[in-house]
């Protein structure tokens, strides 16, 4: 099996550890952004990073000293040290008045044709998706709510499929939801969404999935379907576990499951993600591929304080998921 896309022979890369046989391995440097990263923001986390012109750049879910969320423009040369912004990042409307979001969270970052689109948690008298878009980095266009309240989790397909946009997102309510499955909605012009359709549920034989689970980066196209690595909570006595897994999804009918992976890819063990504001989180929000060596590098917060790299090969993650694939 293969990716389907560009090369990206410059990936931020570090190969397995000798002697391990994980699927999912870490980078040896994390976590590349610590805490107070930037003069007004305490926890960076959650965020999605891009290729550009040879280099990175990212849209970062910063947490400032007043605890409230908000997104940042960053670059980085090697996509594993950034520069970020201190200043949040300036929305406006159509016609280039100012169109600020009263909060904002776990962004995903798409360039789907001529436009790099961002896809986050937004506040519309309750948490809903929000959806914006840029060409320069400069000018940041505020586009109508793709979906009502109470929605999170949004991610773009980074191409239109059988004519139309495709969003997944996890409707849910604005605090921290007990429940909620993932679905799916259509559009021709990324403004009106319907057609709306279930994708999959919580649950199945484990527990790492259980109470609910959430789309985490930009799906990446294989010859076998769409690879898409998704969080999972575990409900416990001290509070969620947040862990990650994978699916794969029909390539024209992405609300069709072929295997999805029973086991976790990837659960908090380092003390980077076991302690933190919020212990014992893994959160993929973006992933970058090298689509001719099958490389993927993967970008997740832990512990909502800290922004860490972790790697895998495509036909590895595609076996993995093939061999613990169950029905749920
Ligand atoms: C979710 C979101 C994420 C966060 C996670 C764990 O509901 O708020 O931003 O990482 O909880 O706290």
């Amino acid at each position: 099996m293969k990716i389907i896309g560009n090369a990206l022979p410059n990936l931020p890369w570090e190969e397995r550890p000798s002697g391990s046989s994980e699927i999912v391995w870490r980078y040896s440097n994390n976590p590349v952004i610590d805490w107070n990263p930037t003069p007004s923001t305490a926890r960076i986390y959650n965020s999605a990073v891009l290729p550009f012109n040879n280099e990175f750049v990212g849209v970062f879910r910063a947490d400032h000293k007043n605890g409230r969320a908000n997104l940042h423009f960053g670059r980085s040369k090697d996509g594993k040290s950034f520069q970020i912004d201190d200043n949040i990042i300036p929305w406006q409307d159509e016609q280039g008045r100012p169109n600020p979001v009263s909060y904002a969270y776990d962004p995903r970052f798409v360039k789907i044709d001529d436009w790099y689109y961002v896809v986050w948690c937004d506040d519309m008298h309750g948490a809903s998706i929000g959806l914006g878009k840029t060409q320069d980095f400069k000018i940041w266009i505020r586009l109508p709510n793709p979906l009502m309240p109470f929605n999170r989790n949004g991610v773009l397909f980074p191409r239109k499929i059988k004519g139309t946009y495709r969003l997944l997102s996890r409707p849910s309510d604005s605090g921290h939801t007990p429940f909620g499955d993932i679905f799916i909605s259509e559009s021709p012009d990324l403004i009106y969404w319907g057609k709306h359709k279930h994708v999959m549920s919580k649950g199945g034989k484990g527990w790492w999935q259980g109470t609910k689970i959430g789309a985490g980066p930009t799906p990446i196209e294989t010859t076998e379907g769409w690879l898409l690595f998704y969080h999972g909570v575990s409900n416990t006595c001290n509070g969620f576990v947040y862990s990650f897994g994978a699916v794969i999804l029909d390539l024209e009918e992405p609300n069709k499951v072929i295997y999805r992976c029973g086991d976790y890819l990837l659960t908090p063990e380092k003390p980077y993600e076991t302690a933190g504001f919020v212990p014992n989180v893994v959160f993929p929000c973006q992933n970058l591929y090298d689509a001719p060596s099958g490389r993927i590098t993967i970008y997740y917060g832990a512990a909502d304080t800290y922004t860490a790299l972790a790697f895998c090969r495509v036909e590895e993650v595609f076996d993995y998921i093939k061999k613990h694939h169950e029905n749920i």
